[in-house]
């Protein structure tokens, strides 16, 4: 199996396996009238003009890029994919100014998802995130990371992360599994939260480890859900049963949370609307991603976006994800995020797109296998109708995908 996309208008590589930020984020190493070369699932050429031709051969399927954007496959390093149900009750609430954390302490947002989600088969879970992870690679995702947290018990959490090695399995996309048993404190342990922290350090931390479930550790450090010293204790377990370390920090209240991630030294830092100036300099001291969720800021209607532009300027490694949840982001699309991040937080196309890509394959540790279009990196790669990439970011609203090629094949536009 080869392909051959040649004459491409706009070959975006985002070459470099490495955190981009600074002046390196606004350098997507774009190549014009280039061509990707692909053999089984990997990319082993990349060039420009009429040297592709050495790789024709009788089989060989060649795209044409004339008029396209060709990136590397998306990557959303943040979500929360595997769930069941649905929030558009909470709607008019939002719109009545009911707060996302006044909902979630009234027993709603989170929580309600949680008990869908408990009560659903582990055949129904899949199928109905099968359909969300079809609708993501319809729009360029190739790989995206799935926390669980919709259980808060560890049958449920389990069976979650159950979800993602069964998908990761049967379905194109890649997913990197994170464990975010401290997401919310569930129900039946509103009164005794201590006794629910216990379990996730005692017994549910050991035994997703013991069986290999999820690479990452998580929890939603935020005024009113878990403080800053819980979370360092649910992380610090984390680090101890081997797993890589992600925060959920300042998203409404700053609460210290990327303070928190610098010193722990914390593969990400998610969200980060709130967070200090100084949060902004341990991110960028101790070389934490920052993980931004413009869209999620946008639909919490909370005024304001994470400040992009002063972490890029620090030195922050800047990364972009949907956050796909059914509460304060429901969408599949990083088209839309990238809509957000430029006219919300005033993020170039370049930098979107670097963010989408090898800093976000940074945020899940997999940049040196994807992340970038590049000689022996795995065959993932997005054709967009358009004909830069200025194009891309400013038509907005609809899906501009042509193809999308994982792993080597055309899994979509064929
Ligand atoms: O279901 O509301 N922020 N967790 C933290 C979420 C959003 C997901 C949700
Ligand atoms: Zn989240």
């Amino acid at each position: 199996m080869s392909i051959i996309i040649k004459n491409i208008d706009c070959l975006v590589t985002c070459e470099g396996s490495y955190k981009k930020s600074r002046e390196h984020m606004k350098d997507a190493k774009i190549i014009e009238n280039g061509y990707v070369i692909i053999e089984e699932d990997k990319i082993i050429a990349v060039g420009s003009g009429e040297s592709y031709k050495e790789y024709l051969k009788d089989n060989t399927t060649v795209i044409d890029g004339r008029g396209k954007t060709v990136t590397p496959g998306l990557v959303d390093p943040h979500t929360h994919v595997v769930y069941s149900g649905s929030r558009e009750r909470e709607l008019p609430l939002k719109l009545n100014r009911v707060s996302y954390i006044e909902i979630l302490k009234a027993g709603g947002g989170i929580l309600s998802t949680v008990e869908n989600t408990r009560k659903v088969s582990i055949e129904d879970l899949v199928e109905e995130t099968r359909k969300r992870l079809d609708i993501m690679l319809s729009h360029g995702t190739t790989t995206v990371e799935s926390k669980s947290g919709y259980g808060l018990d560890l049958e449920s959490e389990v069976k979650i992360l159950e979800v993602n090695k069964i998908l990761n399995e049967s379905h194109p996309i890649d997913i990197v599994s994170t464990f975010m048993g401290a997401h919310a404190v569930p129900k039946e342990y509103k009164e005794n939260r201590q006794e629910f922290i216990k379990k996730i350090n005692e017994e549910m931390i050991p035994y997703i480890s013991e069986h290999q479930l999820a690479e990452f550790v998580d929890c939603f450090c935020e005024e009113g859900v878990f403080t800053t010293e819980e979370c360092r204790e649910i992380l610090e377990t984390g680090r101890t049963h081997g797993l890589k370390l992600k925060i959920h920090a300042d998203e409404v209240e700053s609460v210290k949370g990327a303070e928190l991630a610098g010193e722990i030294k914390a593969t990400t830092a998610e969200h980060l609307i709130a967070a200090s100036d100084e949060g902004i300099k341990a991110l960028a001291d101790n070389d934490v991603v920052a993980v931004l969720l413009p869209s999620t800021a946008f639909y919490l209607m909370l005024g304001k976006y994470a400040r992009a532009r002063d972490m890029i300027d620090s030195g922050v490694s800047v990364a972009l994800a949907t956050d796909c949840n059914p509460g304060s982001s429901p969408t599949e699309s990083l088209q839309n995020v990238m809509t957000f991040a430029c006219f919300g937080m005033r993020m170039f196309p370049e930098e979107i797109i670097n963010a989408m890509t090898v800093n976000a394959a940074c945020a899940i540790n997999r940049e040196k296998t994807i992340g970038s279009i590049e000689v022996g990196k795995k065959a993932d790669v997005a054709i967009f109708n358009s004909k830069n990439l200025n194009y891309l970011v400013y038509h907005f609203g609809i899906n501009s995908i042509d193809k999308v090629i994982k792993n080597g094949k055309i899994v979509v536009g064929n």
